[in-house]
């Protein structure tokens, strides 16, 4: 890859989507009906919304275009086979099982693969795909390095799987791990890079046990960036190829193309074992629709041919996580607590550091979104122990170490401006976070509560 100063963008813009800027008045109400919480804000109440990047991408003109030539058949359609087809290209697994998006294919997967009693190690967990191996009858155990808990330690590969642990796991639990769940780069862990090296220990490791290696390659484009960066030997390798050699170390692989793929909607499941790949189709029928749409239109799977190839460029993921590292270097250099190093989706503000006169059980990430929303209209997600959750056996509430907020960074939405107005805003409300309150959760769903969840402000 060739080395620039600038992370400017290699693209310039054509179509523009106004947003609206709201009064404080209009703030303070919206949040109270939404019940404090940043999921439940109508998008026409948000100015710059980070809530995630998860199918908020801007689409290239070439992915508009690709559209036009959806193909709607039932069976059949053109567009799988072109969905296929770069598919394979860029990951190399030979079935390609198209789903709705992500979790759909994690639904498959677990289904297919969990048998009650199991156990899934994985590099820290990830809510939905933690939740299906959960329903499946198996239980997540996290097996990645302890650096990536601890938010201010600055380890290159805070993806990486702890050797040692997996090793234990893997002796304690003959025949009852299915497979290892390993996520490039781990959303929760603040976006956070795995090692080529560490995978191929892990996949040494697991060949000698006889267990089998699913990616989650949601964000693979922007692990390999980092593997370009900070990985001996790894300089001056394009993105694609270091994509091709982190799947060629797993099995197969699920994806949600709301993210990397730059598609609005989509996902797949691929596999190298055919006869997984047809246990898989045939509950696909079932769950997401026939094998050559799984839930997609045609030209949704256009979108995500087209956006596959767009995501390996390398000038495009410079630019993506150039703009995540501007953000997130401004509020470093304003001594704002921080997940480091930046990650490659968005930046994770530190909600313990920040708020540390609010305990855990009084949800310091949940109160820090609400109070940023608040002060200009910028949508954060929290990612601490409303999102954790209860364990299943206990139904204690989970507390993680990392109570984190993250802002969230669409692929090719925002300016340098709008960055700039959303660091401001953190800024301003780190200035006045003494006179933050803790929150208290006055309506809990039963699964993946923190969508629906709602809060009261507690009495200060
Ligand atoms: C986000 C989104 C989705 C996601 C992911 C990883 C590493 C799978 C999926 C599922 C959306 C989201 C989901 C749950 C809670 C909050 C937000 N992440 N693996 O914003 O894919 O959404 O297509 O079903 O990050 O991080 P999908």
């Amino acid at each position: 890859m060739e080395r620039k100063k600038s992370w400017a963008e290699p693209f310039r813009i054509k179509v523009v989507e106004r947003v609206r800027m709201t009064s404080p008045e209009e703030r303070q109400r919206a949040l109270r009906e939404a019940g404090y919480n940043t999921f439940l804000l109508a998008s026409r109440d948000v100015y710059i919304d980070l809530l995630t990047d998860s199918g908020t991408s801007a689409m290239s003109d070439r992915q508009w275009s690709a559209m036009m030539l959806g193909d709607e058949a039932y069976a059949g359609s053109e567009s799988f086979y072109r969905l296929e087809d770069a598919a394979r290209r860029a990951y190399g697994y030979e079935h390609v099982i198209p789903t709705h998006q992500g979790r759909g294919a994690e639904h498959i997967l677990s289904q297919i693969l969990i048998r009650p009693g199991d156990v899934v190690p994985g590099n820290m967990y990830f809510t939905t795909t933690r939740m299906h191996q959960e329903l499946a009858g198996g239980r997540f155990t996290d097996i990645i390095v302890p650096e990536a808990h601890d938010p201010s330690s600055n380890h290159p590969f805070k993806g990486d799987v702890d050797l040692e642990k997996l090793e234990q796991i893997l002796a304690a639990n003959p025949g009852k791990v299915p497979y290892l769940s390993i996520a490039a780069t781990v959303n929760m862990a603040g976006g956070q890079p795995i090692s080529l090296a560490n995978l191929r220990a892990v996949r040494e490791m697991a060949q000698r046990h006889g267990v089998r290696i699913i990616l989650d390659a949601t964000r693979i484009a922007e692990n390999a960036y980092f593997i370009e960066e900070r990985e001996p030997g790894q300089r001056g390798r394009s993105i694609a190829a270091i994509v091709s050699d982190l799947c060629a170390l797993s099995d197969g692989c699920t994806m949600s193309a709301k993210k990397d793929p730059l598609a609005n909607i989509g996902g797949f499941l691929a596999l190298r074992d055919p006869e997984i790949a047809e246990r898989a189709r045939n509950l696909l029928v079932v769950f997401e629709g026939l094998h050559t749409y799984g839930g997609m239109a045609g030209r949704d799977m256009e979108a995500v041919a087209v956006g596959i190839g767009e995501s390996l460029e390398d000038d495009h993921i410079r630019a993506r996580v150039g703009q995540v590292r501007y953000l997130g270097q401004k509020l470093m250099d304003w001594g704002i607590p921080l997940v480091q190093p930046i990650g490659g989706h968005g930046v994770f503000l530190d909600a313990r550091a920040f708020l540390p006169h609010i305990p855990q059980p009084q949800y310091p990430a949940q109160t820090l979104a609400a109070a940023l929303y608040l002060d200009a209209g910028v949508r954060s997600m929290e990612r601490g122990a409303v999102s954790a959750g209860r364990d299943p056996e206990t139904g204690q509430e989970r507390m993680p170490r990392l109570e984190l907020v993250r802002l969230a960074i669409p692929r090719r939405v925002y300016t340098q401006a709008h960055m700039d107005v959303a660091a401001e805003s953190v800024l301003s409300v780190f200035e006045r976070r003494d006179s933050l309150r803790g929150l208290r959760m006055v309506h809990e769903p039963k699964h993946l509560r923190f969508f629906q969840a709602r809060f009261e402000p507690l009495a200060s």
